[in-house]
């Protein structure tokens, strides 16, 4: 019986399962009900009083070891059948890396746009997005019966107090107020560009959203012309949508620059042969600029007689989507993140 019992202490000692079913089946064989153990135990009756007390401890040691190995098994291979040994017990795996994050498309964008206008010497100006009157229309040359001050076109923010020297608050229409607030406190030269959220009351659809992103620009000092403006877009446009690219102006009206005109660039796509994207003329618009209007800079206490500068101003959707083809604006708004980690950049 001696031999049966070292044996099995053998066997326990040197049991390596791979999987906690093993584990169990090991169990059972050992301290289950018809077990190694309890057919010892039966044994044990038979046993001489004289060897009873020598072959009793042993059993029982045997029982402990049984029971201890099981346990750490057990414990080390978890409760799940087929796990291997290997998986879980090299604890100098490296663990799994969490996933990354990507920057926004709308950040990626006026990231670069900001960056190419760094490169000519332009700085970065913010403002705040709930402003007054003053700031997003009077300043900007808007007359009174412009429908921009409409409500159908911006928001107001219903006044907390009946103070009358309390003013109308609204969200900014566009970034142009942060132009106005450097004008306010600053001396020429000024050369900001002016990047934020703008806020207009229209209806969501894929090219059109309440809330979108804005690059403005603008550059005041003696003798700034209308060449200096061309220059500097062309050179934007070269470096926004690639070397090839040319652009072209078309006149155009807005209350804060005269003269005013849209800005094309050449088609990427077609090469400017046209295609279905700028449906078959060649060109995309991509921004608005102007020769700043001498009552912007009069209103802000700049010489209009010694100063003059130009401004531009475009959406960062626009761009972004121009760039990289996408269709729908509404994306940029939905952070799917299936859409979001299809962009990559290092700005
Ligand atoms: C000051 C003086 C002039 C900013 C300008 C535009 C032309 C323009 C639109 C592009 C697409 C707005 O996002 S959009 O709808 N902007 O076309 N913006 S010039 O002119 C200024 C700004 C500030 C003091």
């Amino acid at each position: 019986m001696i031999e049966k019992i070292n044996s099995l202490l053998h066997e326990v000692e040197s049991f390596a399962p791979t999987t906690a079913a093993e584990v169990e089946e090991f169990r059972i064989k050992i301290l289950g009900k018809k077990g190694a153990l309890n057919a010892l135990m039966e044994e044990f009756k038979q046993v001489p009083a004289e060897q009873k007390r020598e072959l009793g401890q042993k059993i029982n040691a045997l029982k402990q070891a049984a029971q201890e190995r099981i346990n750490t098994l057990k414990s080390s291979l978890g409760s799940g059948a087929g796990v291997k040994v290997a998986a879980v017990e090299d604890m100098t795996r490296p663990g799994s890396a969490a996933a990354d994050g990507t920057r926004h498309p709308i950040s990626i964008v006026k990231n670069q746009i900001v960056d190419i206008f760094s490169r000519l010497g332009y700085t970065v100006a913010e403002g705040p997005e709930i402003e007054d009157d003053w700031h997003v229309f009077s300043a900007l040359n808007f007359p009174l019966s412009h429908p921009a001050r409409d409500m159908q076109d911006t928001f107001f923010v219903e006044k907390q107090s009946n103070e009358p020297n309390v003013k109308d608050l609204l969200l900014r229409t566009h970034t142009s107020s942060i132009q106005v607030r450097a004008m306010d406190h600053q001396k020429p030269p000024i050369r900001i560009v002016c990047p934020g959220r703008v806020f207009r009351n229209e209806a969501i659809s894929y090219r059109a959203h309440c809330i979108f992103h804005q690059v403005e620009g603008l550059y005041i000092d003696e003798g700034v012309s209308f060449a200096d403006m061309k220059q500097s877009i062309l050179y934007f446009a070269k470096e926004m949508f690639g070397e090839s690219a040319t652009i072209r102006m078309r006149p155009s009206y807005f209350p804060f620059t005269e003269p005013s005109a849209e800005v094309d660039v050449s088609c990427n796509l077609c090469g400017g042969k046209g295609c279905n994207v700028c449906k078959g003329t060649g060109w995309l618009e991509i921004m608005g600029c102007g020769m700043v209007d001498p009552n912007v800079l009069e209103a802000s206490g700049i010489d209009s007689k010694k100063y003059s500068g130009f401004a531009f101003g475009m959406g960062v959707e626009r761009i972004a989507m121009l760039k990289y083809g996408v269709k729908d604006l509404r994306l940029y708004f939905e952070n799917d993140v299936r859409f979001l980690h299809q962009f990559d950049s290092a700005l």
